[in-house]
């Protein structure tokens, strides 16, 4: 099995945060840049150093101490152009990594435009040039994150004349007050993620526990022949999300189901309450408590007796169940573990203000900025994504067909169109029409992030 002072800190264990930035940066001098990778390597949070960071933060609180410690992250990543850059031309055996994700932005189903045959998706410009690599801080507040990364900028010589520069910059921000975890369509999140075998060793309830092979290179379940430095490495799938927040807010307002509140038809859409309680432990009303219970809060499956053949409790389509549907491919003999993908998302932009109330309409620009790491783009992300968020017809095998994913599917053949069916549950065969852009992807990549002795030695020379 891996070991944790291998692997970087973000791709198992997970780094505590409050703040995140993402710098996504363009190599310019290899051999400059690889001799001051040599001196960064060392400052890499190792998944060791982050299962103590969190191990500090549970003793803080059951001392009872206030305020936050002073706890930061850095980890690195590497895009197919970035290794192309660096002269690194083994294959690490992903396709999808390879091709970059400008090149499949239209399978994934974003908007675009095609031109004699060529497409280019509505992506902000940064995300439509090569990006080399993603360095990723996180800490307890701004002036920790800045002092990290400013050091971090340092030792790289990133800048003009440097050895790298800066192609963007994004910030993300745990949302304040009660809103603590939760993203901006203001449901909790972060619930859910896979327990990896041999590293979470005292899942939650429910929480299914995969091969380390299905997260890490080379590793027990993962299938394919890699270069020996690839071991313990893992794909990040990044993606920057925006949410149309008060148009979301006013769709479940105006379609609320009758003698229900907007919060119910939220709660369809997603497959939890806002709160975090599960449709199929809490399916009539909002239960905070199952919510906020780690215990409890994912541990189920669709299984009950009506849920298979039925929306009662959950439609097929909400996007939990759409994305990890459990029991609704299990029941069918076919196993998810190898679509099992680590989440480490983080919200960024501004609270809804009262204009934007007022108006329905987003005036400032926020949402999440997604990533996830899996071993397998293809099986992972990809196939999250392509084969059963955007595929009306998954959940196989139901009464009627289930619909897009509410919140991130997209219809590729006709994008002004999205239904989902089951959203009331007293009308279950009745299709309702969504908006065709609550979350918008403005751009991403996916990256390669390598283990700490393949960075010392492989990357850094
Ligand atoms: Fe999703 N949301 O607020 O609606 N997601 N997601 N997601 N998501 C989850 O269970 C959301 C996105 C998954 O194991 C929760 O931790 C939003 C992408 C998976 O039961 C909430 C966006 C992809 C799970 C949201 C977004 C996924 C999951 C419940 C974009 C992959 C775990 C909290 C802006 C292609 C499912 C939790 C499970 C959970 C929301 C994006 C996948 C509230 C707003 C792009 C696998």
């Amino acid at each position: 099995p891996a070991d944790l002072n291998n692997v970087q800190g973000d791709v198992v264990i997970g780094f505590a945060k409050k703040m995140e930035t993402a710098l996504f940066f363009q190599i310019d001098n290899v051999g400059g840049f690889r001799k001051q990778l040599g001196q960064l390597a060392p400052k890499i949070t190792t998944a060791q150093q982050a299962a103590s960071d969190r191990d500090s933060i549970k003793q803080h609180k059951q001392t009872g101490g206030t305020g936050l410690l002073k706890i930061s992250g850095l980890n690195i990543a590497f895009s197919q152009s970035g290794l192309n850059k660096l002269g690194i031309t083994d294959d690490i055996g992903d396709p999808a990594f390879k091709s970059g994700q400008l090149s499949v932005a239209q399978d994934l189903g974003d908007k675009g435009f095609n031109v004699n045959g060529t497409f280019t998706p509505d992506w902000i410009p940064a995300f439509k040039e090569a990006i080399h690599g993603i360095i990723i801080v996180s800490g307890d507040s701004q002036a920790t994150v800045d002092e990290r990364l400013n050091d971090t900028i340092r030792v790289l010589q990133l800048g003009p004349k440097g050895t790298c520069h800066e192609v963007l910059r994004l910030l993300g921000a745990v949302r304040p007050g009660d809103e603590k975890g939760h993203e901006h369509f203001g449901f909790l999140d972060g619930i859910s993620n896979p327990a990896v075998e041999q590293i979470d060793t005292k899942p939650f309830p429910g929480q299914e526990t995969v091969g380390q092979g299905i997260i890490l290179l080379g590793r027990n379940k993962d299938t394919i022949k890699r270069p020996d430095w690839a071991l313990d490495g893992s794909f990040l799938a990044f993606r920057y999300l925006f949410q149309l927040v008060p148009e979301f807010d006013d769709f479940v307002t105006r379609n609320a189901i009758p003698e229900q509140g907007p919060d119910f038809l939220g709660a369809r859409l997603v497959g939890r309450w806002k709160s975090g309680a599960p449709l199929d432990l809490a399916p009539v009303k909002d239960d905070p408590a199952l919510g906020a219970d780690p215990q409890r809060n994912n541990n189920f499956k669709y299984a009950f007796p009506e849920d298979s053949q039925t929306q009662d409790r959950c439609p097929f389509a909400a996007h939990v169940r759409k994305t990890n549907p459990r029991n609704d491919l299990e029941g069918l003999g076919i196993s998810t573990e190898s679509r099992r993908i680590i989440r480490r998302g983080i919200a960024f932009g501004p609270e809804v203000n009262k204009a934007e109330q007022q108006q329905k309409t987003t005036l400032q620009g926020r949402g999440l900025l997604f990533r996830c790491y899996q071993s397998n783009i293809a099986n992972g992300f990809q196939f999250i994504q392509e084969s059963w968020a955007n595929a009306p017809g998954f959940p196989p095998q139901k009464p009627e067909q289930p619909g897009f994913d509410a919140i991130i599917g997209q219809n590729k053949d006709d994008q002004s169109s999205r239904t989902i069916t089951g959203v009331d549950p007293k009308a279950q065969t009745t299709s309702l029409q969504l908006p065709t852009d609550w979350v918008v992807p403005k751009g991403g990549e996916y990256f390669f992030s390598p283990s700490i002795p393949a960075l010392k030695t492989k990357f850094a020379s």
